[in-house]
């Protein structure tokens, strides 16, 4: 396809040094850049800047995976976006339904802490999903247009530093994984409102990342489809193996 091809490794809560340096060293050895393809591990934050001088920065960029709406201050455990600068990190993820659900960041929030990632140059991972409920009940599409709506006045500059990951709550960490279809219909639902919110050229350029349960079985099928433009990978981006069979359907 004509958009790039993200695969990202979020570790959440985990890792260790350990694990991080032979990480590293599976992947540097094993992956072979591609055109198109960007691939980025969001480690803990501890290990940014641990994990950034192991891996092969050439092949492989690191990430945040949350920050603040603003760049310093009194504000005890927050991340500073300006500090992700600082370090060369490109990228942050933002809203990720860990944040909405366990930490309960409103839309809101999620929407100035964009923007203001996103002045400052990152390009943001922006995480939306419905929960099982939503989707018994038929409101998927309600739920992703509202987590949306704000981002309607984005200007197209911005949304150039905007890549979309869907990861259906019901989906993530649960073993459950949406079916091709499933994600592919999703995704094209997240294109058109971007097409009739945004503008077409916006919509076409946008990549969609999918995430939640992916594995380094499921997603062949996965990278098939022609609106899943990527992965976000949780679990199975702490087995080095995995990860990289997972880096290796791209395309
Ligand atoms: C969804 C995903 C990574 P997992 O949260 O963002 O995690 O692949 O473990 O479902």
């Amino acid at each position: 396809g004509t958009r790039t091809f993200f695969i990202g490794g979020n570790h959440k809560m985990n890792g260790s040094k350990s694990m991080l340096e032979s990480l590293s060293k599976g992947m540097n050895e094993s992956v072979e850049s591609k055109e198109n393809v960007e691939i980025f591990i969001a480690p803990s934050y501890p290990y940014l800047d641990f994990l950034s001088s192991r891996l092969d920065n050439k092949k492989f960029k690191v990430s945040g995976q949350n920050c603040y709406s603003v760049a310093k201050g009194a504000f005890t455990g927050e991340i500073s976006a300006n500090m992700l600068v600082d370090l060369g990190i490109p990228y942050v993820i933002i809203g990720h339904s860990e944040r909405r659900n366990v930490f309960g960041e409103s839309t809101d929030l999620i929407t100035k802490k964009t923007k203001y990632a996103i002045s400052l140059g990152l390009t943001v991972i922006l995480c939306l999903g419905e929960q099982l409920d939503d989707r018994k009940s038929s409101k998927t599409e309600k739920v992703l247009s509202d987590q949306l709506k704000d981002f309607a006045s984005f200007t197209p500059e911005e949304w150039s530093k905007i890549v979309i990951a869907y990861e259906p709550v019901w989906a993530i960490g649960t073993g459950v994984v949406a079916t091709p279809q499933e994600a592919q219909d999703t995704h094209v639902f997240i294109r058109k409102w971007i097409s009739e919110n945004v503008s077409e050229d916006v919509a076409k350029k946008t990549s969609i990342m999918y995430g939640g349960s992916v594995n380094a079985e499921n997603c062949q099928n996965l990278s098939k489809q022609s609106d899943i433009d990527g992965f976000l990978v949780g679990g199975a981006s702490l087995i080095a193996a995995d990860f990289i069979t997972i880096i290796n359907s791209a395309v």
